[in-house]
C-alpha cells in the first residue's frame, strides 16, 4: 500500500466543492450519491439518521509518523458531506480516548498500514482499500452508463481490487483482472466467480474501453491505449496514466487520493 504523501492531499479542503461539481459533470452524481451507490443505500437516508453524531479523526504518530494535512482533509470531507465532524487535539491512544469523550459515533484512525473508520456503537470496522474500491467501481458504473454485460478490465487484485470486483460483480459486469502477483489474481477469483484471468497485460489492455486501475504502479498506461471512448476509474496513488493520457481523458478519468474512498468509507460504517 502507498504511503500518502503531503503532496498529494494538500489540496483537498480547499477544493471540495470543485470536485464535487467535477463528479456531477462525470458521472451525473455527487460525491454523496456515489458513495451511496457503492453500499447499495440511500444516502439521504443515513444522513437523516446519523448526521446529529460526530465524526471523530485521530492523528497516529506510529510507523513513518503524521502526514501534514492527512487528518485534516479526512475531517473536511466528511464535514462537506454534511456531518458534523472533528480532529482531535491528543493523538494515538489519548486521541482515540478524547474522540470517544467528546461523543464521536464513528472514529477515523490511518497508519501506514491501515486506514479504518470504526463504528463505536455497532463494532462495524471499514477498511480505506475495500471501501475505496467500491466506491470507484460504483463512479465507473455510473459513468458508463451501467456496467451490466459490459467489459470491464481490473488491475490489480489486492484489497482496492477485491472491493472493486465485488461491486462490479454484483452489478453484472463481465471483470477480466490481471495482478503481476498471478496468485493473488487466482485468490480473488475464488471469493468473486465469474472473473477471467488476463496473462499478458499489454496485449489485453487495447482491448478494454473500461479499466478499473486498482494498482499502486504509476505511469503503466500510455496514451496510445487511451481511445475516444475510454473511460477510466484509478484510485491508486500514483497515477497508473502517463501524463500525455490526462488531456486524452480528464473527462473519462474518476481520479483523487482521498476523497471517494473516504465518503464510501463513512456511508459504509453507517449502514
Ligand atoms: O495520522 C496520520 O497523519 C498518519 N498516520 C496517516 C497515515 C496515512 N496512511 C496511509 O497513507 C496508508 N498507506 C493508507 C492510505 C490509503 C489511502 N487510499
Amino acid at each position: 500500500m502507498t504511503r500518502l504523501r503531503e503532496e498529494d492531499i494538500l489540496d483537498i479542503s480547499d477544493s471540495l466543492k470543485e470536485y464535487d461539481q467535477k463528479l456531477v459533470n462525470q458521472t451525473g452524481k455527487s460525491l454523496a450519491e456515489i458513495a451511496a451507490h457503492a453500499i447499495g443505500s440511500s444516502g439521504k437516508r443515513i444522513y437523516e439518521l446519523h448526521r446529529a453524531n460526530p465524526v471523530g479523526v485521530v492523528p497516529i504518530t506510529s510507523g513513518e509518523g503524521i502526514i501534514n494535512g492527512f487528518s485534516r482533509s479526512v475531517q473536511k470531507i466528511i464535514e462537506f458531506m454534511g456531518f458534523t465532524s472533528f480532529v482531535t487535539g491528543l493523538k494515538d491512544v489519548g486521541g482515540l480516548a478524547e474522540a470517544v469523550e467528546k461523543g464521536a459515533k464513528v472514529v477515523f484512525l490511518a497508519d501506514d498500514d491501515h486506514f479504518v473508520a470504526i463504528n463505536m456503537a455497532n463494532g462495524k470496522v471499514v477498511d480505506n482499500g475495500e471501501a475505496t474500491g467500491k466506491g470507484y467501481a460504483a463512479a465507473l458504473d455510473l459513468m458508463s452508463g451501467g456496467l451490466r454485460d459490459k467489459e470491464v478490465l481490473l488491475i490489480g487484485a489486492g484489497p482496492v481490487g477485491a472491493g472493486a470486483a465485488a461491486f462490479m460483480s454484483a452489478h453484472g459486469a463481465k471483470i477480466f483482472v490481471y495482478d503481476v502477483n498471478r496468485e493473488q489474481a487466482e485468490n480473488l477469483l475464488e471469493t468473486v466467480p465469474g472473473m477471467q484471468i488476463v496473462r499478458d497485460f499489454y496485449e489485453a489492455l487495447p482491448q478494454y474501453k473500461l479499466i478499473l486501475d486498482a494498482t499502486p504502479a504509476a505511469e503503466i498506461i500510455g496514451k496510445e491505449y487511451i481511445g475516444e471512448d475510454t473511460m477510466i476509474a484509478a484510485p491508486g496513488i500514483p497515477l497508473g496514466l502517463s501524463q500525455e493520457c490526462l488531456p486524452l481523458i480528464s473527462d473519462r478519468l474518476v481520479h483523487d487520493a482521498l476523497e471517494i474512498g473516504v465518503a464510501t468509507m463513512l456511508f459504509d460504517v453507517l449502514t
